[in-house]
């Protein structure tokens, strides 16, 4: 390849961000054990400190989500001077509307008025702390949803899902913008309220301009052709952002490009092809995961370098061999121009462009040569678990 392209590959790598989660620092499990790690933040502020741990190592992952209330501080303010001093930033907030014995029937679709009433007000309260820390995405998951026929009405549960919607939406300043997550199931086994990118979509339409849809990888039927919805969605103006991680089975939670990187680097194609990599198409790459089993600041580190791995490339695909080979039909070649840029070995490329962008070639090492493991692990007792079984 040209190396005028090479330095554009380059440059789209270096302007790359991904966004990590609070939740993945502190302790999970699966409703069967939580594993309690050694070294685990204590709270938000150690959790920050992880997240910004991550950046340094890699130079890609800037900002960090919070989850509230399991990231309930007294001044967000402040934790957002915390995280600055340490070189990053306090990325989407994300509320909580699914742990409280309220929320047994749904929070913004319940039945009683009185829990969509007290939903509202915590989305609400979740934008009046975005103003406090900055943050611009407003991150919508609901738990809601019914396990039985006729437990309750799927089309009031829509009305008063779009009520509560709307209120949130109407409270959001001009700088702010409201992304809504789709699951196909769980919690809820018969319907869930927002199934599917339809949904979310539908109602994001009705919304306004500042509601989009966000994507988490784990949210599909076996088998969903992802990278279609993210075409459409970005055809659309419509796709907001991602939850990257990867699954087996479900909702598994798992590091992205861990289960399936060709999935991956499908869906990147698709963002690369739609010039959506550029920081001006405002797609937020979040990850969502769990990461029970492995240590989890490396674990963080390795998503990351696994999403720059498929982001790359895609970023090599050959545009315009696949445009030619496109236009005169020719399948075998177009599908082989994709393949080619898959089938490239992108770790050589990667470790030049960390080297542009002062990390080390080899975040990994990097991250055991700090000996964070061991000084967290007589720093911290006592870590806090990320907020299931809490
Ligand atoms: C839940 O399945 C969703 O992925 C949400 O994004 C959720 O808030 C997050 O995974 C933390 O549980
Ligand atoms: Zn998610
Ligand atoms: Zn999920
Ligand atoms: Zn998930």
């Amino acid at each position: 390849m040209a190396a005028t392209t090479i330095e554009t590959v380059k440059s789209a790598l270096r302007a790359q961000q991904i966004e990590t989660p609070s939740w993945a620092y502190g302790n999970s499990g699966t409703r069967f054990k939580v594993f309690a790690q050694e070294g685990i933040p204590r709270n938000a502020y150690e959790k920050v400190d992880d997240a910004a741990l991550v950046h340094k190592l890699t130079g890609v992952a800037p900002s960090v989500a919070l989850h509230i209330p399991w990231d309930k501080v007294d001044d967000y303010a402040d934790l957002a001077a915390h995280a600055k001093n340490a070189g990053i930033r306090l990325g989407a907030i994300n509320p909580n509307v699914f742990q409280d014995d309220d929320y047994r029937l749904g929070s913004v679709c319940n039945p009683d008025p009185a829990v969509r009433k007290k939903a509202l007000a915590h989305l609400l309260e979740c934008v009046d702390i975005m103003d406090a820390t900055g943050s611009s995405i407003l991150s919508l998951w609901f738990a809601d949803g019914i396990n039985y026929p006729g437990q309750d009405s799927l089309r009031a549960r829509q009305d008063r899902l779009a009520e509560a919607l709307s209120a949130a939406y109407d409270r959001l300043g001009a700088d702010q913008r409201m992304l809504v997550e789709y699951k196909f199931f769980e919690p809820a086994f018969y319907a869930t309220d927002i199934p599917d990118w339809g949904t979310s979509y539908a109602h994001c339409v009705t919304l306004g301009e500042r509601a989009q849809v966000l994507v988490d990888t784990g949210h599909h039927a076996p088998g969903t052709n992802i990278e279609f919805i993210v075409a459409f969605l970005l055809r659309q103006g419509k796709l907001g952002g991602f939850h990257f991680n990867s699954r087996f089975y479900a909702d598994d939670d798992l590091m992205v490009g861990a289960a399936d990187p060709f999935q991956l680097f499908r869906i990147m194609l698709e963002i690369v092809q739609a010039g959506a990599l550029e920081e001006s198409a405002n797609i937020a790459f979040m990850l969502d995961q769990c990461h029970n089993l492995e240590p989890k600041v490396p674990a963080m580190v390795r998503s990351i370098m696994n999403v720059q791995e498929a982001t790359a490339k895609a970023l090599l695909v050959d545009a315009g061999a696949l445009a030619a080979a496109q236009r005169e039909g020719d399948v075998l070649g177009a599908n082989a121009v994709v393949m080619d840029a898959y089938n490239n070995d992108v770790r050589p490329l990667l470790a030049e462009v960390r080297a542009d962008l002062g990390v080390d070639p080899d975040p990994i090492a990097a991250y055991r040569r700090t000996g964070h493991a061991e000084r967290v692990r007589e720093e911290r007792r006592g870590g806090q678990a990320a907020g299931w079984g809490a």
